[in-house]
């Protein structure tokens, strides 16, 4: 094995949503393994704040607005990007939202909105990108899944059905494309400190933790919060060589929440 295998040199890599969070930690360790960044969000200025945010760690990366539910969008950008800056060796569907409302309170139109985004998306974004993929010879596609691809939650059923859904489109995009050589794999990310979970980690009117963020971290055996930037290294290594027979696998980053049942009663 040569730890050359590791980097990225030479690759473009387009990941979705990433003018912050965890798509940008995402994007900045892949820069730093040799890739050349694209990144798309909805509007300009989001775009914006994230050229500023790469250009300020120092990587030349190049921003779009897109959409990732408008499929017309999607294959203008694939096509622009391969004009612009080459063709897509990795794609990181990373673009999600989340709305936290009980099911019986949800309406049918927020419910297709989360799925619209984080799982629609996800198959426009990766139609547009795997006839290149094929023509090229291969690539690597990377699935933004969750701790709710496998677990329920109270008030999460969108965001549950759309990443358990996600981690199905995973194994069968790995399924139908794999001899094309194409990996498609997805990362689970745990509880991270990001825009998305800041409702849930707001201290309380008297300073106390928020009790969400004292549960999470009663149920992780690592004992906080994950940071984007704990997701680096897995994104690197689907995205690189070194994982070229890795297909249709989730990787979850959680610092232990999916083998650990929960602090337990002391004294039991
Ligand atoms: P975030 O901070 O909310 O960032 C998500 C990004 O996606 C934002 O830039 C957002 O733009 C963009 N986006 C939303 N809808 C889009 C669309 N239709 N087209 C293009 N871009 C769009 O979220 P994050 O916490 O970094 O999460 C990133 C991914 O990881 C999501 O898929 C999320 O579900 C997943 N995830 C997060 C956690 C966590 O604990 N944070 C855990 C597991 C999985 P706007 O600012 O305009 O919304
Ligand atoms: C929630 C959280 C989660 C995380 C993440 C867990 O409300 O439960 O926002 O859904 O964002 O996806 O892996």
């Amino acid at each position: 094995m040569d730890m050359k295998d590791f980097r990225l040199d030479g690759k473009v890599a387009l990941v979705t949503g990433a003018s912050y969070g965890i798509g940008f930690a995402i994007a900045k360790a892949m820069a730093g393994a040799g890739a050349t960044i694209v990144f798309n969000d909805i509007r300009q200025e989001l775009v914006d704040k994230g050229m500023a945010s790469y250009q300020e760690a120092g990587i030349d990366a190049h921003g779009y607005v897109c959409d990732v539910t408008d499929e017309a969008a999607a294959a203008e950008l694939v096509a622009k990007v391969k004009e612009e800056v080459g063709p897509i060796h990795i794609l990181v569907n990373n673009a999600g939202i989340i709305m936290r409302i009980p099911m019986l309170e949800m309406s049918a139109a927020q419910f297709r909105k989360v799925v619209d985004i984080d799982l629609n998306g996800p198959f426009i974004m990766s139609k547009a990108v795997i006839p290149g993929m094929i023509e090229q010879g291969g690539g690597k596609i990377i699935n933004i899944c969750s701790m709710m691809s496998e677990l329920g939650r109270e008030t999460v059923s969108a965001y549950a059905a759309a990443k358990g859904g996600l981690k199905m489109l995973t194994k069968n995009i790995a399924s139908e494309y794999g001899e094309y050589n194409i990996q498609c794999n997805g990362i689970g990310p745990g509880y991270i400190a990001t825009p998305q979970t800041a409702p849930l980690r707001e201290p309380q009117p008297d300073g106390k933790r928020h009790p969400f963020d004292s549960f999470i971290l009663a149920k992780t055996p690592a004992n906080r919060w994950g940071e984007a930037e704990d997701l680096g290294g897995p994104a690197v290594f689907l995205a690189s060589p070194a994982s070229d027979f890795v297909n249709g696998h989730i990787l979850y980053v959680d610092g232990g929440i999916l083998a650990y049942i929960g602090k337990q009663p002391a004294g039991e």
